[in-house]
Parts: structure tokens; C-alpha cells; sequence
């Protein structure tokens, strides 16, 4: 870790590490990721997403991430879904386009953080197994009302409320 390159603060470079963990852990997710949340993986666009849901939405989305097919994922092949996604959504953002560049660099940060963060074993690869701890984890601490599936009735954390 270097911090030769350090900003000065009123640039927030970086996030706060504590943070991008919540992203994992999702326990600071604010309303609107929850909606993404479900959204990227309700397949039946009914707005609500069933574990199966985002069971077969994860598989799918390993699977296609896993670019060389040797069942792990690599910093490259994880990194680069996230920005081909990212890159969709920014095509589709009317943001000015230096915006658009500090996006781009902030969050491609952050998936390097993530990437970190699943990769329990520290052995550079995403195996599925670490895959799908987090994404368990992700799954019950949205589903806050412990139905088994994601709505907008869960929108509210027990934190937030009263
Ligand atoms: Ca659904
Ligand atoms: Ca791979
Ligand atoms: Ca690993």
C-alpha cells in the first residue's frame, strides 16, 4: 500500500474501507441499491426477487464473468464485468463526461476493493465457493423481513425505523 499519490481529503479519493465493505455486507445499503438490488436479478420483473431468482441470477453472472472458463474468477476477468456494466450505464447517463471519468476511476477503485474482499483465501482468485458466501450474506441481510425474497416491503431496515 502506497500512499505517495494521497489527494488532499476534500477529494475523497478513496472510500473509506469500512465502507466498501457495507457494499458487500450490504447492511448500509441505502433504499435506492435496493431497488438495484432487485432489479438485477428479478427475472420476472415482478418485483420481487425469490433466492431462486438470484440464485440462478449469480450463477449465471459467474459464469459469464469466468471469461477463460477455469471455474475461478481473476482480478481482470472480475474487474472487467463490473466495468463493461458500469460502461452501459454510463453510455446511458447524460452526466458530463469528466463526471463520467471520476465515476469511472472511483468505482473501478472500489471493485478492486471488492475484489479484495472476496477473495477470502488471498490466493487472487474469486473461487465459487467465496462467490456465494457473499452473495448468501448479501441475500439475508436484504431480506430483512426473512420471507425468502427481496421487495420493496423490506425496504425498511430495522435500524431506520422509530
Ligand atoms: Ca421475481
Ligand atoms: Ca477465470
Ligand atoms: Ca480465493
Amino acid at each position: 500500500m502506497t500512499f505517495s499519490n494521497r489527494k488532499p481529503p476534500s477529494m475523497r479519493p478513496v472510500i473509506p474501507l469500512a465502507l466498501s465493505l457495507a457494499f458487500l455486507g450490504t447492511a448500509a445499503f441505502a433504499q435506492h441499491d435496493r431497488g438495484e438490488f432487485i432489479d438485477a436479478f428479478d427475472a420476472d420483473r415482478d418485483g420481487r426477487l425469490t433466492r431462486a431468482e438470484y440464485d440462478a441470477g449469480r450463477a449465471a453472472r459467474f459464469a459469464a464473468t469466468d471469461t477463460d472458463r477455469d471455474g475461478t474468477l481473476s482480478e481482470t476477468e472480475y474487474v472487467g464485468e463490473y466495468t463493461a456494466r458500469l460502461e452501459r450505464r454510463l453510455a446511458a447517463s447524460s452526466d458530463p463526461e469528466g463526471r463520467k471519468t471520476e465515476e469511472r476511476q472511483r468505482q473501478t477503485r472500489q471493485a478492486k476493493v471488492r475484489f479484495g474482499v472476496l477473495d477470502a483465501d488471498r490466493d487472487k482468485r474469486i473461487s465459487r465457493a467465496e462467490y456465494d458466501r457473499v452473495g448468501a450474506r448479501s441475500f439475508d441481510e436484504q431480506d430483512v423481513d426473512r420471507d425468502g425474497a427481496v421487495t420493496a416491503a423490506d425496504r425498511r431496515a430495522p435500524h431506520d425505523r422509530g
